[in-house]
């Protein structure tokens, strides 16, 4: 299980503007028009290039082309493989001694002669008049160079045969670059292993970490253990798979959970690596994060590290330098002092050890200041486990967006190389992966935008603009690690309405709506679709009721037809399946489901407060946290005490959450829930207090000081206040702060000044809360009192399954009329003035009873 300190962890690196924080300083008050959608995001960088028709990923450091000559590949290729070692890669040319000729070599001395950075990996092509030749550095350079030429085939430009005459000269800028497969979940499966590997080969990855959090001979319990023999052999075949597309199989080991820093648990690790090289693994890393008690110690990490090097890795020969991921693998709880355990690393590691960092936070930017930080108490260029795209804190989203927040003017002095923890997902990671390759290939040539484009049409080439769709509306994270998304899509508030936005909007509601149809249809990766299709599922509906939202909006803003609106909307809702469906596999969090929140919510308050005249009752939240002018806030009006809103990013001196009643109004009662469940919660305000405005600026307080209250509960005389808030007191506490129901003036069967009669009470006061977002499902009978002066009533149902018989009774009991409703926009007038009671016999979900005086 993921450590709790996670939820901590995330919250730092999150920037924040906290809107409401002087919101006291203002002239204009009105926190309900405030409450936008305004997320703090960091705007994608770069923008989509014209490449035409030559398509490279990574982005060669040098190209140049020589326009209008091309080399003709339809008589195939003759090959002068010099070292004998590549036959078996180029299946993408047909072979014929008379063909084009193609050189392929490696090693120092003709790689200097061809100019050749002096670095693994590097390697020169050239196509000119002679022919093909490939220099690598190395074996990997000569194997890069081929990867290079394939891409160069299959690019448009080439037309599938006429080579473009270009020299490319090119060197990856980071030594090492790839994937650590290191969340918690299910580890991927074989076959995503092997197709990964492969995916990284063609993109000139050279390191692939394994270590999957809930592989048990990784971490606890079975780390001592040999593997059973199909896993042993499954490992024998990835390392097989790493070597052809040279890549390094390091196969590494989380034992700090109960390791005993003695002479046995050393031997038990000596001989888990002996088995593990003997299955052909010549690499080894060694992971302590997540980690608590004696195998956190920093001494006994640097101490085992240092002896495995001198007995293991320098006995073997043919080991490369371990890696290791500190405990302290995040600014955020790493001790930065001389006796914390990264400048004991920095003292004492042996210098070849590569050691792993996290950034600020865990899930963080790459960052000059952040490698800083690290490489002075390390002593040495630290090596970048970025946490994107893993979505192991938010298991529900898929991270479907560009790859950016690495800064583009690293080079290796300040980091020795960068791994991707990626998702479960193993194919849908590929998109990141793609833009990973680029950017630590060359760095300062990466294009955030450009990649993504790019690399939706690898990954898709068939349906990439469906493709697009999703994924531009399936990159951010809702809490956590932000990142933009819908980008290109404007959304408004209802009031904002214009005929050209709502067009535009629609369309794309309607791509959002038919992507899933499109995908399935025509993306010949079966596996990644298996991947997406519970969230393709969603996806497709979120198009729909965006795309209705719309249309309803259209009718609703033409205010003629009451009984059509109403149709429609029920229509449109989601009832608590759908959102459950929809929580369980999200997309379109930044932009398109807060739009179609805003517009049925508004549209039920507008529409609501015409039939009742009154402003009604749906409360919203508002706050200091940037996340409280969002629809995440309704979760705390929701009637249910096991969601809850929270802040996302860490609690800290005067914040505070709280609710816009949206009229000023005489308040009598408040009940709070604070934290995420019952007790020993972290995350709530252990010291606050209660208040209320009239105008937002001045507040009133309503409790004492509360110490560690999660169930808050304050009544008294009637205090007129649009606004009711529960603000933090001075406290150390630094999680996140979440509240699962705040109630204001709860009604009860008892105060609402009438009498009712029903299968259950307390839920029967939602069909008169004058509030749309609550509704009642009545099975049997619904019986009300008759208020003096009422006229008429207007049921706001759902759509019932039969007919349903609404009698009106007098004082006595005595049936006055009988009439069948089958409609769920209904009028009962009153019969005469003796009625005294409706009863409303059937079953019907009742949303509102209006009563019309
Ligand atoms: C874990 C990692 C997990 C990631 C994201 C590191 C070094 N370790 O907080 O296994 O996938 O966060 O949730 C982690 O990042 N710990």
């Amino acid at each position: 299980m993921k450590m709790n300190h996670y939820v901590k962890c995330v919250t730092a690196g999150i920037v924040c503007s906290l809107m409401y924080g002087n919101v006291c300083a203002q002239d204009t008050f009105d926190l309900s028009s405030q409450r936008s959608e305004k997320q703090d995001v960091q705007a994608v960088p770069g923008k989509k290039v014209d490449h035409k028709g030559l398509i490279l990923n990574p982005q060669p450091h040098q190209i140049v082309t020589m326009a209008g000559k091309t080399c003709n590949l339809s008589q195939g290729i003759n090959l002068k493989d010099k070292q004998d070692k590549f036959a078996g890669y180029l299946d993408f040319l047909s072979p014929n001694k008379k063909g084009v000729k193609l050189t392929i070599d490696f090693g120092q001395k003709v790689a200097s002669k061809a100019n050749v950075k002096a670095v693994s990996g590097a390697y020169a092509l050239v196509v000119n008049e002679k022919g093909i030749t490939i220099t690598g550095f190395d074996e990997r350079g000569a194997f890069y160079g081929i990867q290079t030429l394939k891409q160069l085939v299959e690019s448009p430009v080439s037309s599938g045969s006429a080579l473009p005459f270009v020299e490319i000269s090119d060197y990856p800028d980071l030594p090492n670059r790839g994937v650590v497969e290191g969340f918690y979940g299910t580890p991927w499966s074989h076959e995503v292993r092997l197709s990964l590997i492969d995916f990284y080969g063609k993109f000139k990855m050279n390191s692939y970490l394994y270590g999957p959090k809930d592989d048990p001979y990784h971490s606890c319990p079975n780390w001592r253990l040999p593997y059973p023999e199909k896993e042993a052999q499954h490992i024998k075949e990835l390392v097989n798979a790493c070597n052809r597309n040279y890549v390094d199989f390091v196969w590494a080991i989380h034992p700090g959970q109960d390791i005993k820093w003695n002479e046995e648990d050393y031997q038990n690790l000596i001989n888990k690596f002996n088995w593990m090289y003997d299955l052909g693994v010549r690499h080894f890393a060694i992971f302590f994060d997540d980690i608590s008690g004696e195998g956190t110690n920093p001494l006994k990490q640097t101490e085992l590290l240092n002896r495995l090097t001198e007995e293991f890795v320098k006995v073997k020969g043919d080991v490369s330098p371990l890696t290791v991921c500190p405990t302290d693998y995040s600014k955020l709880w790493a001790n930065p002092t001389e006796k914390g355990s990264l400048a004991i690393y920095g003292k004492t590691l042996n210098p070849e050890i590569k050691v792993f960092w996290t950034g600020d936070v865990v899930c963080s930017d790459l960052t000059p200041e952040t490698l800083d930080f690290i490489n002075s108490r390390i002593k040495r260029p630290a090596y970048y486990w970025w946490n994107y795209p893993v979505t192991d804190y938010i298991r529900n989203f898929l991270l479907q967006g560009p790859v950016y927040g690495l800064d583009t003017s690293l080079t290796a002095n300040e980091t020795c190389g960068i791994v991707s923890n990626p998702m479960e997902h193993g194919e849908a990671s590929k998109l990141a992966l793609y833009g990973v390759a680029d950017y630590t290939w060359n760095i300062a040539d990466y294009n955030a935008i450009d990649n993504w484009e790019r690399g939706l049409a690898e990954l898709v080439p068939e349906a990439t603009d469906a493709y697009r769709t999703f994924a531009i509306h399936s990159s951010d994270t809702e809490n956590g690690y932000r990142r933009d998304e819908s980008w290109e899509t404007q959304t408004f508030r209802l009031a904002d309405w214009t005929d050209e936005a709502a067009n535009a909007l629609e369309e794309e509601f309607k791509k959002v709506e038919s992507a899933p149809a499109r995908l399935e249809s025509s993306c010949k990766n079966a596996a990644l679709i298996n991947e997406l299709r519970p969230w393709l599922t969603e996806f497709g509906k979120l198009g729909t009721r965006g795309k209705q939202a719309i249309e309803l909006a259209r009718i609703y803003r033409s205010g003629k037809d009451d009984a059509l609106f109403w149709e429609k909307y029920i229509q449109n809702i989601m009832t608590p399946e759908d959102r459950r469906s929809y929580e369980a596999h999200k997309s379109g969090t930044l932009k398109l489901q807060p739009f179609y929140e805003n517009a049925m919510d508004d549209m039920a308050h507008g529409y609501l407060k015409k039939l009742s005249g009154k402003v009604p009752t749906d409360y919203r939240g508002i706050g200091s946290f940037s996340s409280a002018h969002t629809v995440q806030t309704k979760l705390m009006f929701d009637n249910d005490s096991t969601t809850f809103y929270t802040s996302g990013i860490a609690q800290k001196a005067n914040d505070w959450i709280g609710v816009d009643l949206r009229d000023v109004r005489d308040v009598t009662e408040i009940s709070i829930l604070q934290g995420r469940n019952s007790k020993d919660d972290v995350d709530y305000f252990d010291h606050a207090i209660v208040e209320c405005s009239a105008d937002g600026r001045t507040w009133k307080a309503l409790t004492g000081e509360l110490d560690k209250q999660y169930i808050i509960h304050w009544q008294g005389a009637p205090e007129k206040a649009r606004y009711v808030r529960l603000k933090r007191l001075d406290s150390k506490r630094t999680n996140y702060a979440s509240v699962r129901s705040f109630d204001v003036n709860p009604l009860r069967p008892e105060n609402m000044g009438f009498s009712l009669e029903a299968d259950s009470l307390d839920k029967a006061i939602y069909a008169f809360d004058n509030n749309l977002a609550t509704s009642y499902k009545s099975t049997k009978a619904l019986t009300f009192g008759v208020k003096e002066n009422v006229k008429a009533y207007t049921l706001l149902m759902n759509r019932p399954s039969a007919p349903l018989k609404c009698i009106q009774l007098d004082k006595k009991g005595k049936v006055v009329s009988e009439t069948m409703i089958e409609t769920p926009f209904a009028r009962i007038e009153l019969a005469n003035k003796n009625v005294a009671k409706i009863r409303l016999e059937g079953t019907a979900e009742v949303f509102e009873i209006v009563a019309i005086d």
